[in-house]
């Protein structure tokens, strides 16, 4: 039984606002779904950011101030497939840059396909992936003598509250030295008619993404949620710049959870948000770096301009 995940589903659940961790999306069936989601057509962000990594990849490298005479290492938080950072590792290894990658994610099943794959396609890339939560494996960084280059790709920095973004960037900025860099990828602020759809596409998979968490309850903790009195309502401020998702009761009833010994009781048209994506330009992502020594040195777009590639360095 994971405590974490009991605690944090009470905790959410007994608010006067309900609300669920986001971060419990990712179960077996959740990223099979995400997997499914970021090859939606409505979900721009994943190829937005391909883009920039295919097509600008000499730029990253020049922004990112890398040399070729002097050894350095690159540190992926939550690094998945790797699809993207591939084509610099590419470029990195094509010129032969001195580096090594060392990628860092919760899931130890997509570090050995991520090994095997970089072991396959670039044989003479130094791979050293480390399994783990990454807000603890960023205490290690700092026993590295080396130039560290952090990739934080995806927009899932958009995933935290900014209170809780803040927060990340502090730590990280604790565990860098001067002069260590920061590639945070992040989806900018655009209209409605853009971001909207992309959280509430026309084959219902983000559905099925948001309601999984209910069936993963049910599952781990002995729950009874019926899933078909729920319905998917994503939402999105483009003044403020955050997406939210919501799942709405569709009636009064209750959801007892076996494992707290507890029932909830939901009213007719009672949300529990789901999920916050926040959206960026340059004054927010100064607001969240604010009070830390890390500073925007340069922004990378997309050709269409929907997603960013930012370099930060320590000062
Ligand atoms: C992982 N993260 C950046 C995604 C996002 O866009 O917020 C998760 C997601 N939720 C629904 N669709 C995708």
């Amino acid at each position: 039984m994971n405590l974490d995940f009991q605690k944090d589903i009470d905790f959410g659940l007994s608010a006067s606002k309900k609300t669920l961790p986001s971060k419990y999306f990712y179960d077996e069936i959740g990223d099979a779904l995400f997997v499914e989601i970021m090859n939606m057509p409505e979900y721009y962000l994943t190829n937005a950011e391909f883009d920039i990594f295919k097509n600008q990849n000499q730029e990253l490298i020049k922004a990112l101030k890398l040399e070729k005479n002097n050894f350095f290492e690159l540190v992926e938080l939550g690094a998945g497939d790797g699809t993207k950072t591939k084509q610099l590792l590419k470029a990195l290894d094509d010129q032969n840059y001195n580096f090594k990658y060392d990628p860092i994610d919760i899931s130890e099943n997509a570090l050995i396909q991520l090994k095997a794959s970089i072991n396959k396609e670039l044989p003479t890339v130094q791979i050293h992936p480390k399994q783990g939560d990454y807000f603890n494996v960023l205490s290690g960084l700092k026993a590295s003598s080396h130039p560290i280059i952090v990739l934080f790709l995806g927009s899932n920095i958009g995933n935290l509250t900014d209170a809780r973004a803040k927060d990340f960037i502090q730590k990280l900025d604790d565990n860098l030295k001067i002069g260590d860099r920061v590639l945070l990828g992040v989806d900018l602020i655009k209209p409605k008619s853009v971001v909207l759809p992309a959280y509430n596409d026309a084959q219902g998979i983000t559905k099925r993404f948001n309601l999984n968490l209910l069936t993963r309850i049910n599952k781990e903790l002995d729950a009874d949620f019926d899933v078909d009195t729920f319905e998917h309502k994503p939402e999105y401020d483009e003044e403020e710049g955050i997406a939210r998702s919501f799942l709405v009761s569709t009636k009064d009833q209750n959801v007892s959870i076996k494992s707290l010994n507890k029932t909830f009781t939901f009213k007719k048209g009672e949300k529990i948000h789901m999920e916050t994506s926040r959206k960026y330009n340059d004054l927010i992502l100064n607001g969240i770096l604010e009070g830390s020594s890390l500073k925007i040195n340069d922004r990378l777009t997309d050709s269409q301009h929907l997603f960013a590639d930012y370099i930060l360095e320590k000062y």
